[in-house]
């Protein structure tokens, strides 16, 4: 038998309103012990007065109690839910309560929609969606979290799931009654069907890897030569002061960064040590990862210093298609330069600069419509079908096509979690009447 488990389901201690959760076949026993109440109504909330069901002291008074019964709740088990005063010692006597019940104990991290899982209420992409739903700090975060909660994955590979199978079925059913003497492999009139889908999978890889950088925020590297302005450019960037500035060259070692939000974009922005020789190895390793956050960097901000005659040979090498070019000091600055004038001094052209990284940003995101992958996870197994979709068109044996098809498959359901080749091939065949 399972256990029944619980959890604080609210953020950290003292608020108004703390929840917990218990869901699993003692949930209602529990409801039925903290609050002496035999009967409920489902789904409604009920005012319950909570007392240890040992000492009978109480635990809150005025909370309010819902119950779900399963497999009408988010886990699909028995579920309640108590709303209770937010104190500490609230919720620590309500959680010691619950632990004492038999079989009953505390949530690992992600059980609930573990469970969930587990009974069919979701599948894998929808429940890695709810996770980062919570972690979203961002507007486009969260709109590709709630995307991809309301299944857009999970509808786009189960499509293409369907038309594997479908194609499989017919793979094995040729196999069983081969018709005269047609050419190996896979079936010619199943061919067209497994080249479109494995187009579509290469084109939906072929995303700029989007959906992971919006997951995990884009990364923006300022970088210039020792003095040019970087970090007073990346305090008035932030609006509070990161990083420590000075006349002194060579003030910034480590690469200090800041989270931004950009038009809805999470962007990490990092300010570098300022490229130039040096024979301090402090300084030295710190120029050396001011090249590794370039290199990482989604998009760069090499900064010029705009009093000067020359621009530095150092800053420029790493200049690309990804840069913004940047002059800064344009209170001093006399010469007139080309491109962007700042002044963190002054806060002349700071705006229009933070409008042009977030265009920047935007642009890195401006893409064909329909779901994107937002995991490493689905790459892989994307680009293990795909590859065994190139295999299955390429072998000369109809056995091996078969088999190919069948790791396509797997490969595939391995993202949802729930496309089982046997199940789908017992699904098929069941209406294939092949006993005929
Ligand atoms: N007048 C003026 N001085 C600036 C400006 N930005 C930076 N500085 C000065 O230039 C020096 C180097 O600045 P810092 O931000 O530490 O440069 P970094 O070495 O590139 O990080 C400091 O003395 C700053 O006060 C600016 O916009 N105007
Ligand atoms: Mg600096």
């Amino acid at each position: 038998m399972t256990d029944t488990i619980f959890a604080l389901s609210t953020g950290s201690y003292r608020s108004a309103i703390a929840v917990i959760r218990v869901s699993g076949p003692k949930a209602i026993e529990s409801f039925r012990l903290l609050t002496s109440k035999k009967n409920f109504t489902p789904r409604q909330g009920m005012v319950v007065t909570l007392a240890d069901p040992v000492t009978r002291q109480t635990l809150d008074f005025r909370a309010l109690a819902l119950v779900y019964p399963g497999p009408a709740s988010f886990t699909g088990e028995d579920t309640v839910e108590f709303n209770l005063h937010g104190g500490r010692a609230v919720i620590e006597g309500m959680l010691r309560a619950l632990s004492q019940i038999p079989a009953c104990r505390a949530a690992e991290p992600g059980e609930f929609t573990k469970r969930a899982f587990q009974n069919g209420k979701l599948d894998l992409t929808e429940a890695e969606a709810i996770a980062d739903l919570i972690d979203a700090e961002t507007e486009m975060q969260k709109m590709q979290a709630i995307g991809q909660a309301h299944g857009a994955l999970f509808q786009l590979y189960s499509k293409w799931a369907d038309i594997l199978s479908t194609v499989l079925a017919h793979q094995e059913a040729d196999i069983e009654f081969p018709e005269d003497d047609l050419p190996g492999g896979l079936t010619l009139t199943l061919k067209p069907q497994i080249e479109n889908l494995r187009r579509e999978i290469y084109e939906h890889l072929d995303d700029n890897r989007r959906g992971e950088r919006l997951r995990n925020g884009i990364r923006i590297a300022i970088i210039g030569a020792p003095n040019a302005g970087k970090s007073s450019l990346m305090n008035a960037l932030a609006r509070r002061n990161v990083a420590i500035v000075s006349e002194e060259a060579g003030t910034t070692r480590d690469v200090i960064e800041v989270h931004l939000d950009l038009g809805g974009y999470p962007v990490i922005l990092a300010d570098t040590a300022g490229l130039r020789e040096t024979d301090n190895n402090i300084e030295a390793e710190g120029i050396r990862r001011a090249q590794t956050a370039a290199r990482d960097a989604d998009l760069k901000i090499a900064l010029f210093d705009g009093t000067l005659a020359e621009q530095d040979a150092d800053t420029m090498k790493l200049v690309d298609e990804n840069t913004l070019i940047v002059f800064t000091k344009s209170d001093i600055a006399k010469k007139q330069t080309p491109g962007i004038r700042v002044s963190s001094s002054t806060g002349e052209g700071i705006d229009a600069l933070l409008k042009q990284i977030t265009a920047a940003v935007a642009q890195v995101f401006r893409s064909k419509p329909g779901p994107v992958l937002t995991r490493e996870r689905h790459r892989a197994a994307l680009t293990d079908t795909a590859y065994a979709l190139d295999r299955c068109l390429s072998t000369q044996a109809p056995e091996l096509a078969a088999e190919d098809l069948r790791l396509a498959l797997r490969a595939l359901g391995s993202i949802t979690g729930r496309v089982h080749v046997e199940d789908l091939l017992d699904k098929i065949f069941r209406d294939f009447c092949i006993g005929k």
